[in-house]
């Protein structure tokens, strides 16, 4: 049976379906990047909101800006925006739920206008956004938007035909200031440490550039709240469309899967309002800079730290990752060693039982979290989960030697895009080609790979660092066995 709202009714009942009357329902939200992971995330908490409370006004409308996104659109066309969550907990139980929190869906690359107007609709009240790490258009060591990318080039030129959010946000503003209408709030999902002041800042060089007036506008009108999001959301394979067609006669074109942990926590800063998500959970603060900070430079670190070296000895999964007791080690040791020394003290939370609960969660062998995903876009998440790690510890005089062996993984990784037995390995990083031109040379120049200056920045200049990073990219290049290297590294 297709899912769909006609079908709701007759699914299985093992199949727990929303409750709540989606008709009725208005898009107080409206969501830029509809993936696996916000619909694991936002979407399921803003379902259970409309589950056990009397919300109507905080359903989702999403949004679509990137050619990418049509597959998305067109499942969620053709399931009225249902969807399966699948929650894989570690002893093998399996929870399926049908999500209905997403009410509509808009592809934008075809009705661009459809969109604004969407989000310029007095019924929203928030825009959110889960675009990764590389969709905020900043050179990441100076951390100034680019304004070279042809695609803002052209929004700045035709304001009628925006590519990116900022032109689609701007846009948008535009016409609610027009009307008169009080702006919403940007809300941005992201795994970057101060993620509102980041897509604040990055909004305001836009706007600048288009209309000072505006931009003045939106620096005294609109709130962009930090958040901090977790939910590990690996890649739903094809076993999992089967699973539910085969146990119950479910056919769902795009089914999501995760982890049963789910944490959100949010700085109750906003422009026009909120759900109140705190009834279901969600952790409202008046600073989120600890959490995140904690977040990103122990779990999404140590997803790196396991996913890079554990591709080129040959693990395709994390949970395969920490099962190799010398892998569980390489990531103890860097958290242990260079990012809890940098993290300090931080209020209310045990930050060696954390680390535990990575462990735990890393280990969940029903999660099957693909290391391709992991280092996907690796030149986007690097500068963020590590590389600050390893300038703090260059500043303070820290521990490098883990960071560092990362980054040389990293480059024969981009190098040669096998493991250490000759696999190919299925890389994807919006910067494939300009790592590969870098990597390529370290066979002649053994620093060749940090001459990407948008990544790498002064590191290359650092006498510590060079010396550490030299020996290393020669030891990853020599070694026949990188699980060997690894034991004699730790
Ligand atoms: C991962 C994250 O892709 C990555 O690098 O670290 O997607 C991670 O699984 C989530 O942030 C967990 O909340």
């Amino acid at each position: 049976m297709k899912l769909n709202t006609p079908t709701l009714s007759k699914i299985n009942k093992e199949i727990s379906i929303p409750m709540y009357n989606r008709q009725k329902l208005k898009s107080g939200i409206i969501h830029i990047g509809v993936g696996g992971f916000h619909r694991s995330h936002q979407a399921y908490y803003i379902h259970q909101l409309l589950t056990k409370h009397t919300v109507t006004d905080w359903a989702i409308t999403g949004i679509g800006i990137r050619e990418a996104d049509r597959k998305m659109a067109d499942a969620l066309k053709k399931q009225n925006g249902l969807y399966t969550l699948v929650t894989q907990h570690p002893n093998g139980t399996v929870d399926s739920e049908i999500i209905g929190s997403i009410k509509d869906y808009i592809l934008a690359i075809d009705t661009p206008q459809l969109a604004i107007d969407k989000m310029a609709d007095p019924d929203t009240k928030i825009v959110s956004l889960t675009i990764t790490e590389g969709g905020y258009n900043f050179n990441p060591t100076t951390g100034l938007f680019n304004f070279e990318n042809p695609d803002i080039q052209h929004e700045l030129a035709h304001p009628n035909e925006p590519k990116t959010i900022y032109g689609y946000l701007t846009a948008a503003l535009i016409k609610r200031r027009k009307k008169g209408l009080p702006p919403f709030t940007i809300m941005s999902c992201d795994n970057i440490q101060h993620n509102g002041d980041v897509a604040r800042k990055m909004v305001l060089a836009f706007a600048k550039k288009q209309d000072p007036e505006l931009s003045d506008w939106i620096e005294k009108e609109v709130c962009f709240p930090n958040t901090m999001v977790d939910r590990i959301t690996p890649v739903a394979t094809a076993e999992i469309t089967e699973y539910l067609k085969n146990k119950y006669d479910l056919e769902d074109e795009f089914p999501v899967v995760c982890e049963p942990f789910i944490q959100w926590v949010v700085e109750d800063n906003f422009s026009n309002g909120r759900p109140p998500l705190e009834k279901v959970g969600v952790q409202f603060v008046p600073d989120v800079t600890p959490y995140e900070k904690m977040k990103i430079r122990l779990l999404n670190a140590g997803h790196s730290v396991l996913g890079i070296p554990g591709a080129l000895y040959g693990h395709r999964t994390i949970d395969a990752c920490i099962a190799d007791p010398i892998f569980l080690r390489l990531m103890r040791q860097f958290m242990d060693k260079e990012a809890t020394p940098i993290l300090g003290d931080i209020e209310g939370i045990d930050i060696e039982k954390y680390k535990d609960s990575l462990e735990e969660r890393f280990s969940n062998p029903n999660i099957k979290d693909d290391v391709s995903r992991i280092c996907s876009e690796s030149s986007a998440k690097l500068p963020k989960f590590l590389i600050p790690t390893l300038r703090e510890n260059l500043e303070n005089g820290g521990s490098i030697k883990y960071a560092t062996f990362v980054i040389a993984a990293w480059c024969f990784y981009s190098d040669k895009g096998l493991t250490k037995n000759g696999t190919p390995l299925e890389i994807i990083d919006n910067q494939k080609d300009k790592l590969y031109q870098a990597a390529k040379n370290t066979k002649h120049t053994t620093k060749a790979f940090l001459n990407v200056s948008e990544i790498f920045g002064e590191l290359p200049e650092n006498e510590r660092f060079i010396n550490e990073y030299t020996s290393m990219v020669q030891e990853i290049y020599k070694a026949d066995d990188i699980r060997e290297l690894i034991e004699h590294l730790l």
